[in-house]
C-alpha cells in the first residue's frame, strides 16, 4: 500500500518534469556524519560554513514522526536581463537556481499527493547535493555539483520530511559521474582554482560564487580578476564548459530590460526603500529583489569590464 504511495508520487512528479527519490528518514544520521567529519578533518572554511543554512539532521518539530525524506530536482532554466548603458546593451545572465524559488509550490504539490492517504510532508533544511546523490538522484560532478539524468546540472535541489513510511532502503556512497573519470575541463576552466585534484571537495572560500553572493557594501578580495565575472550573481564557467550539461547550455529564457536611467539608479545601489516605486515593483515582478542585495555591485564590474 505505502510503496504504491511512494510510486504514484515519483511517476507524478516525472509526469510533471521533475525527478524525486525517497530514503529513510534513518539517513540524517549518515548526512550529518558526513558533514561533521569534513569538518572535523579541518576541510571546511570557517567563512564558509557561516554561510550553510541551518542544517536539520532531526525530523522538524512540526512532523516528529517523518519516516521518510523525498528530495526533489527541478528543471531550471538560465535567465538573460539586459541593462542599457551609456549606449550599449549588456545581455547578462542569472544562473539556474536564483529566479524561480518553487519550494512552496512542491510542497503543495506533494501534499496535495499524499494528504488523501492522511500523510504529511513539511520541508527540510539539508545538504542537497548529497542527498541527492546518496539517494540515486543524482551524481556529482568533479566541479561538485550535482547532476541529474536529463537535467544536467540545471535544476533546483529541494527536500522535505514525511511520515510516510519508507518501504525500500536504498542508500548509496556518493557517486562521481562516470564521464568525469577521463575529463577535467570544469577544473581547467574555473578562474579561481577552487576546483582541485589534491581534493574532490571544492575550495568553496574561493569559488566567485561566495565572493558575488556576498552584500554590495563587502568589497571583493583583491585577487579576484574582474574580467572572471560571467553572470548577474554566480558564475556559470564551470557548469558551461561540462560535456553533461551540452543539450540544457540553449535554455536560456528572457528576463527583463532596464533603461539607461534604471541601470543608473541601480548602479548607485540606490537602497531598496528609496527605490521608484515602478522600479522596485519590477524588481519583484522578475523576483529580482531575491539578489537585490548583492547584484548592484556585481553589475558595476560587469558593466565596467
Ligand atoms: C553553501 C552552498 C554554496 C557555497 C559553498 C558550496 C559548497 N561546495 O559547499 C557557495 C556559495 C560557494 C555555493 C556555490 C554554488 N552553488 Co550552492 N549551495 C550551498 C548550500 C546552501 C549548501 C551546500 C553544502 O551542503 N555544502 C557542504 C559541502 C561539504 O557539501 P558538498 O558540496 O555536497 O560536498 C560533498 C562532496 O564534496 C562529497 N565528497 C567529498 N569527497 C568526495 C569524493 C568523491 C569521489 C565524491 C563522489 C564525493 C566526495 O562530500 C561532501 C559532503 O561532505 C546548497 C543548498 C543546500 N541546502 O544544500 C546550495 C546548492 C548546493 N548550490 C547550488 C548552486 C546552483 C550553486 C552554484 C552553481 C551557483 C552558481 N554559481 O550559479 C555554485 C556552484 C559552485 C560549485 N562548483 O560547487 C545548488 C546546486 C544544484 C545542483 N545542480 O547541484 C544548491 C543545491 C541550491 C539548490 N537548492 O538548488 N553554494
Ligand atoms: S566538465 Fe568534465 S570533469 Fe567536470 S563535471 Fe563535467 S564531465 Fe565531469
Ligand atoms: S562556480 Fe565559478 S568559481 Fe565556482 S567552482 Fe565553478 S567555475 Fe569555479
Amino acid at each position: 500500500m505505502d510503496s504504491n504511495i511512494w510510486t504514484e508520487i515519483l511517476t507524478d512528479l516525472e509526469k510533471r518534469g521533475y525527478k524525486g527519490q525517497i530514503v529513510s528518514v534513518h539517513y540524517l544520521a549518515a548526512l550529518q556524519e558526513e558533514i561533521e567529519s569534513k569538518h572535523r578533518q579541518g576541510e571546511l572554511d570557517e567563512e564558509v560554513r557561516k554561510d550553510f543554512p541551518p542544517f536539520e539532521f532531526r525530523p522538524p518539530a512540526a512532523l516528529p514522526n517523518s519516516e521518510s525524506l523525498i528530495v526533489v530536482a527541478v528543471p531550471q532554466p538560465q535567465i538573460q536581463v539586459v541593462f542599457r548603458w551609456n549606449g550599449e546593451t549588456y545581455p547578462l545572465i542569472i544562473p539556474p537556481t536564483y529566479f524561480s524559488h518553487p519550494n512552496k509550490e512542491m510542497e503543495t504539490i506533494l501534499t496535495g499527493l499524499l494528504a488523501p492517504s492522511g500523510y504529511r510532508v513539511v520541508r527540510s533544511l539539508l545538504p542537497l547535493k548529497l542527498l541527492a546523490v546518496c539517494s540515486g538522484l543524482g551524481s556529482y560532478g568533479r566541479n561538485n555539483i550535482c547532476y541529474v539524468p536529463g537535467m544536467g546540472s540545471f535544476h533546483r535541489l529541494m527536500a522535505f520530511c514525511s511520515d510516510l513510511p519508507c518501504p525500500t532502503d536504498h542508500w548509496q556512497e556518493a557517486q562521481i559521474l562516470e564521464s568525469c573519470q577521463d575529463c577535467n575541463i570544469c577544473l581547467q576552466s574555473c578562474p579561481t582554482s577552487a576546483i582541485t585534484t589534491e581534493r574532490f571537495l571544492l575550495h568553496a572560500e574561493r569559488c566567485l560564487t561566495f565572493h558575488n553572493e556576498k552584500p554590495v557594501e563587502v568589497p571583493f578580495p583583491a585577487w579576484v580578476n574582474p574580467s572572471w565575472h560571467d553572470s548577474l550573481v554566480g558564475c556559470m564557467h564551470c557548469q558551461m564548459v561540462c560535456p553533461q550539461n551540452r543539450d540544457f547550455l540553449h535554455w536560456i529564457e528572457p528576463g527583463t530590460e532596464f533603461s539607461e536611467e534604471e541601470t543608473s539608479i541601480l548602479l548607485d545601489r540606490t537602497p531598496w526603500d528609496q527605490l521608484p516605486m515602478v522600479l522596485a515593483k519590477k524588481l519583484e515582478q522578475f523576483e529580482l529583489n531575491y539578489i537585490y542585495e548583492v547584484f548592484p555591485r556585481n553589475l558595476s564590474v560587469l558593466l565596467r569590464k
